[in-house]
């Protein structure tokens, strides 16, 4: 464990939602932190926290070798750093970004002699420096970068590197928000059809959130078919079955007079799966029909 004397010094670029809560895990774990923000009042409190408070990107880079940048997205980022010398830097980039926006800010920072390690956060600000919430950060890119720093990295959410493909940190970010976008709209779906009768949303809340945490780990499964290529592995409840299933739940739609349009587009899907001659597998194909 560091000691207070040894605990590695931070520049944060960015102090938002996401980057105060940072800049507050960090101040209060006791680093030293140098921050910046194109707006500066956002600082003020921070400094009267114990933050340094830099006047210019290029003062706060040359202030700590580890430099955190947590911006609204990949052109701020561009904004901010165009210039700057990163020379001999850990850039550590926690701005949500396209797989190939990372790859080319992690070209970008070797051709500036820096080393770049990407973040994909997975918490929203109120989880940030709070264990037991669960949050934590997607990290790819420089494993140098990641090991070096992992305790400071780790204080303000847990860490989890997942290669050296710098794209890779907002690839898995966003493939799991892509996923929770679908429960999501599950979800909506759910809400709309109970809401056309005189049902009370918060005693209907903790049936769907059983039933979704009772279905998640179905994922295993699904990762299993596509590993071993044998969709009809272990299946419990066939395409065909479900896909003959599938009219009630459009028709129940109409009845209560709700929209189906969250419903039909995997539905279609399933459908044409189907039609391949898959009505022994699960819902994995549909997976293959993306890819197409
Ligand atoms: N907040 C959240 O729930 C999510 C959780 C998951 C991760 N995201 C991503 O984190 C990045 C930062 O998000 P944020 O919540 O801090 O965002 P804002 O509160 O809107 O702050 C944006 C900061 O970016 C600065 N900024 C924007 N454009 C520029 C620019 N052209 N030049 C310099 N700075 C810029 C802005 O500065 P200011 O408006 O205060 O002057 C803020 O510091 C983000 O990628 C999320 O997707 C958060």
């Amino acid at each position: 464990t560091q000691n207070l004397m040894e605990k590695t010094p931070v520049t944060l670029l960015g102090l938002g939602a996401m980057g105060t809560a940072l800049a507050r895990a960090w101040l209060a774990a006791g680093h030293p932190l140098t921050v910046w923000n194109r707006t500066p009042a956002r600082a003020a409190a921070l400094a009267a926290e114990g933050a340094t408070v830099a006047d210019s990107v290029a003062e706060a880079v040359a202030a700590n070798s580890l430099v955190v940048v947590c911006l609204l997205d990949d052109a701020s980022v561009a904004e901010v750093l165009d210039g700057t010398d990163l020379a001999g830097r850990d850039l550590v980039n926690l701005t949500t970004g396209t797989p190939e926006q990372a790859r080319a800010r992690a070209g970008w920072a070797d051709g500036l002699g820096a080393r770049y390690l990407d973040g994909g956060i997975m918490a929203v600000p109120p989880m940030i420096g709070v264990p037991q919430s669960g949050g934590y950060v997607l990290y790819s890119g420089s494993q140098d970068v990641f090991e070096r720093h992992r305790e400071t990295l780790g204080v303000p959410a847990g860490t989890t590197y997942v290669g050296a493909n710098a794209g890779f940190a907002a690839l898995y970010d966003v493939a799991l928000l892509s996923a929770m976008y679908g429960m999501f709209a599950g979800a909506a779906h759910a809400f709309a059809l109970i809401r056309t009768e005189d049902i009370d949303p918060a005693g209907f809340a903790p049936l769907l959130a059983g039933w979704l945490t009772a279905m998640a780990p179905s994922v295993h499964q699904t990762a299993d078919q596509l590993r071993s290529g044998d969709y009809t592995r272990n299946v419990v409840s066939d395409l065909a079955m479900q896909v003959a299933g599938t009219p009630t739940f459009l028709e129940t739609a109409r009845q209560q007079g709700v929209s189906p349009e969250l419903l039909t587009p995997y539905f279609e899907l399933m459908r044409r799966r189907l039609t391949e001659g898959s009505g022994k597998e699960d819902l994995t194909g549909v997976v293959d029909l993306l890819l197409r």
